[in-house]
Order: C-alpha cells, then structure tokens, then sequence
C-alpha cells in the first residue's frame, strides 16, 4: 500500500509540476501571496478546486472533510463506493480504513466532517499518507515547538517527524498550536510541502540527515500565520487578567483567548445603550467584549470632563458586574492629532487605572483615530510613551491598546518603531464597505514582524458609519480575524438610523432584545460572537 502511495504521488507529482503555467487563477488568490504557488499548482492537478462561485477562499477555515479529501487525493488515495452520508464519506472511510487516523478522532458518522480539523490530527493524516516513514528526534524536535505541553502523546510521532522533515516550522513564535484549526490556505501549503518532501522517495528523514530536495520550496513558513490553540472566549471570571505571549492576547494561565463584542456609539448621545440591560443582552448573545467610547471633541469630555467621566465609569461598572472585557476608549476623531490634549489624558488615564487597578476587565484605548497631519514617530508614538507610563504607574499589567495615524491603520509605522512595554497592542480599525484585502496584508505584515493586533473597531458599513451592508466583505473579515486569533469589537451599539448601528430605531433599553429588534449589520455581527 505505502509503495502504491509513493508511486501514485510521483506520478502525481511529475504532472503537478509540469502544469504549472497552466495553474488555475482564483480571484481571490493573488499571485504574490505566500501561499499562490501552493494552490495554484494544486488546484492545476485537480488535488483541489475552489467553490462554486470560483474563488478559492483561503481565509476561510479547513474542515475535515475538505482535508481529508485533499490529503486522500494527494496520496492516491481511492474513495471508498457506496458510502453516501455526506460527500466526503468515501474518502474518510478509506482513509480510516488505511489507518491515517482512528475511530474517535473523526467518527465515520460524519457528525464531526464539516467541524475545522485539529492542527495536530491534520499533520498526523498528512504524515500517514505522504510521508509514512519520515521520523524525528523526540529530544531535538520538541525543542522546536514552544508549547509542546499542549501537544496530544498520540501526535508525537507524527508532529516529531513533520518537524524533521521540514514540513512544519511552526509560527512566529515558535508555536505548533495543536489544537487551531488551518487556514485553507495554510492547509495547501502544508500539503504541498509535504508533496514536495516524497519526491523521488527522497523524503525519509531524520532530524539531522540532509535531503536531496528537487522540486522549488516555498518561501513562505507552512503554517504561518497560525491560529491560536484554543479559542477560549469565556468571560473575566474564567479568563482573569489578560496578557500579551508574542502576538496572541492570552488569559492569566496564558492560553490564548479571543474577547468580540460590541463598541458603544459616541456615549454623550447614546449613553443609554450602556446600561446594565443592554450589556446584559449583548452577553446573551454571546459577546465577552464591551467598548466604552468615550469622545472627546464633539461635546464630549473635553467639553463636560465631569459628565462623561462618570457616564464612562458607569459603563465600565456595569460591564464588569456582567463579566464583560471592557475596552475605556479616549475616542479622539475630530480633535486628529492626540497630542492635542496629551495632559488632559494624562489626568484621565491616570485617574482611572487608580480607580481600576485590581480589576482585569478593564482594557484602556489610549487614542481611538489619529488622523489629519499627525505623525507616528512625532506624535502617536511619543503620545502613547506618555500615557502607558500614566496608566503603568498604576496598574502594572493592565493591556493598553495603542492606535496609529490614518485612523488606526498605519500598524506598519508601529511595527517598525514599537512601544516598549509589556502588554501592549496595536489598534487596526476597518470598515468592510471601504477596506480590505490591503489592510489585511499589512495585518499579516505587522504580526509577522511581531506586533500584537486588536480590532477595537470596525464597521459593516462604509467609513462613514452608512452605506451597504457589506455583509460578503464583513465575512471575509471575520474569516480572516478567526484564523488569526485577533479579537475585535463593532461599531457600534445604538439605535441610530446609519446603517453601522446594530439596532432598529426605537430599539428599548429596558429588555431582553430579540432578533426581529437587531438591523441588518446587528444580526450579522450578532451572530459570530461565539465563534467568530
Ligand atoms: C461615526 C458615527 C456617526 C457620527 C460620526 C461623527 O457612526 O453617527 O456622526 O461618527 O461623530 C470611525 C470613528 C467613529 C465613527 C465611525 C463611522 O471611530 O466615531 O462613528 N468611524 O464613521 N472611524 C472610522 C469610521
């Protein structure tokens, strides 16, 4: 069976790469991305396709059942006949069958085919079907993989000898991440990678032997940018205080957690959608994030400190007492540059994580949207220096999120000349009707060079706060902030007739708040809460 596998995939193989300028173009495959070869000299051999409108969707998470199919392809592998339950059942019971995986890891059922597939189990099928006898060093590759505790005895062999064999390098911070799910992307890339590695059967490997590698290698890390282990989205109760590990926004054990939610609308006009009622009904569906934004030109605290300091604080109160994260955010916007009234935030953010300081809910946004002629390095930088130290000098831990000129999306300047300190992240703020694929490469840019990245904003709408719905592009958002782990919070809160606002006008703020009162954009929003 392993030589008819090995044959089958040379043969394979030799077609794969002599088709390669007859790949096939996805519109949503752009040529220069790390992962274009992978599937565009897949999808040429037919090892994979896209769906039915023609795009290949590589944010979108893998299931099982796509995996499989791809793997059982990629190895030669017969779907077994007569096996109608759901369209992949003939492959996952071959392959159960050949023994990639066993019974309780993906039940033949089918229950569990259309579920996001492990990152361990994905590496131990692929390693069965390409690479069956590849092995590694326990002690030398285990280094290798920063959270190893998290890895599953059963894996071990399987992840060992892809990290030997070079198929896996794990991410940026030198995380396997066994329980994320893939990306579809970074799953074709894994797959092509361990294609490449079988390869004249040149490919049986140990940790320290040198390979003849004939075909091109990707540039790119396979499994780069990765998901984090486990989503925990609970609560402060459950996750306690929150800190930084690399990139990912993690919980006090420091598993990664991702927080989602809901930002107020401008609390000097909408404040009454902060009430206890309202928080309540939001975690109802299933948000552990609440963003208080707080203006401060627009009649807001620069106009009425006393007012809206307390209007804010009651936010927060309420917040915690439902066992919400809660984002304090100095929502600057027509007031563009932050350093305008750096001493008036100083007083505030000093004022407030005295006030918080032995509370973990509480996230501190230290300049909502600099923007006009404002600068990283002259003003947002020196700007945040100061106020980190503020809220510092008081809470020694408490995650403050930092934003950038063009109204928090110039992460790339941040990421070349960070803040120093520990538990910091950079805002990104995106609205589906105007950004896009653009700002997601510089997300990825600015995670691969280190920077932690919070969306504490981002609208279905155009920038503006109307327009659309643009439900298509708010998914592939959501798609690719899930994969990334990225938490994120949306505008906005309120029963305003703009069609970013989640609630119908008249919305009530004295009861449980049902479908029928949600807008378009409240529906969507509403709804990947729990699961992004
Ligand atoms: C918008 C509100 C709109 C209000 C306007 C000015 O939706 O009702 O009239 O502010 O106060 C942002 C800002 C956020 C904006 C939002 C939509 O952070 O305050 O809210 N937006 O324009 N940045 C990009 C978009």
């Amino acid at each position: 069976m392993r030589r008819l596998v090995r044959l089958l995939t040379a043969v394979l193989l030799c077609s794969l790469f002599l088709s390669a300028s007859a790949s096939a173009a996805f519109p949503d495959v752009p040529s220069q991305s790390w992962y274009a070869e992978a599937v565009s000299q897949m999808a040429a051999t037919g090892l994979l396709s896209g769906g039915s409108d023609g795009r290949f969707r590589p944010d979108a998470t893998i299931s099982a059942a796509e995996f499989i199919s791809i793997a059982a392809r990629s190895a030669g592998l017969s779907p077994k006949r007569g096996q109608a339950a759901h369209w992949a059942s003939g492959w996952a019971q071959a392959a159960l069958e050949v023994g990639w995986y066993d019974w309780d890891e993906l039940p033949p059922t089918g229950e569990r085919f259309n579920e996001p597939i492990p990152r361990q189990l994905a590496v131990k099928i692929l390693m069965r079907a390409l690479l069956p006898e590849a092995r590694g060093d326990y002690l030398t590759e285990s280094q290798k993989i920063s959270d190893f505790s998290l890895l599953n005895g059963r894996y071990y062999d399987s992840v060992l000898a892809a990290y030997a064999s070079g198929v896996v390098s794990g991410d940026a911070n030198g995380c396997f991440r066994p329980l994320g799910s893939l990306s579809r992307a970074e799953a074709s890339v894994l797959v092509y990678t361990a294609l490449q590695k079988t390869q004249g059967g040149a490919a049986m490997v140990s940790s320290t032997a040198t390979r003849p590698v004939t075909a091109p290698q990707p540039s790119a890390t396979p499994l780069k940018p990765s998901q984090p282990a486990v989503s925990h989205s609970g609560g402060v109760r459950e996750n306690g205080w929150l800190q930084v590990c690399g990139t990912q926004l993690c919980n006090a054990s420091g598993e990664p957690v991702v927080l989602r939610g809901m930002s107020t609308h401008g609390l000097q006009w909408y404040g009454n959608f902060a009430n206890t009622q309202s928080i309540r009904n939001l975690s109802s569906f299933g948000a552990n994030l609440f963003r208080v934004a707080m203006y401060t030109g627009e009649n807001g605290y620069l106009s009425q400190p006393d007012a809206m300091r307390q209007q804010a604080m009651n936010a927060i109160d309420a917040a915690i007492a439902e066992d919400l994260y809660v984002i304090l955010d100095w929502h600057i916007l027509s007031d563009g540059n932050p350093m305008s009234h750096v001493e008036e935030a100083a007083v505030f953010f000093s004022e407030m994580a005295r006030r918080y300081q032995d509370c973990p809910a509480v996230i501190y946004e230290i300049c909502n949207e600099p923007n006009g002629n404002t600068s990283w390095s002259g003003d947002v930088k020196p700007y945040a220096e100061r106020i980190v130290s503020c809220i510092r000098a008081q809470s020694p831990q408490a995650v403050i999120l930092i934003g950038s000129p063009t109204w928090s999306q110039d992460i790339h300047l941040a990421a070349a000349d960070p803040v120093a300190g520990e538990n910091l992240m950079y805002t990104l703020h995106f609205y589906a009707g105007a950004h896009g694929a653009e700002l997601r490469e510089r997300i990825d840019k600015a995670l691969a060079n280190g920077l932690p990245v919070f969306v504490s904003e981002w609208g279905t709408s155009r920038a503006d706060g109307s327009g659309g719905v643009f439900l298509e592009q708010a998914g592939e958002w959501l798609d690719f902030l899930r994969v990334r782990g990225i938490s994120w919070a949306n505008w906005s809160l309120c029963d305003k007739a703009e069609t970013s606002a989640a609630l119908k006008p008249g919305t009530p703020t004295d009861r449980a708040w049902t479908q029928a009162d949600l807008s378009a954009s409240g529906q969507f929003v509403f709804s990947r809460f729990r699961d992004g």
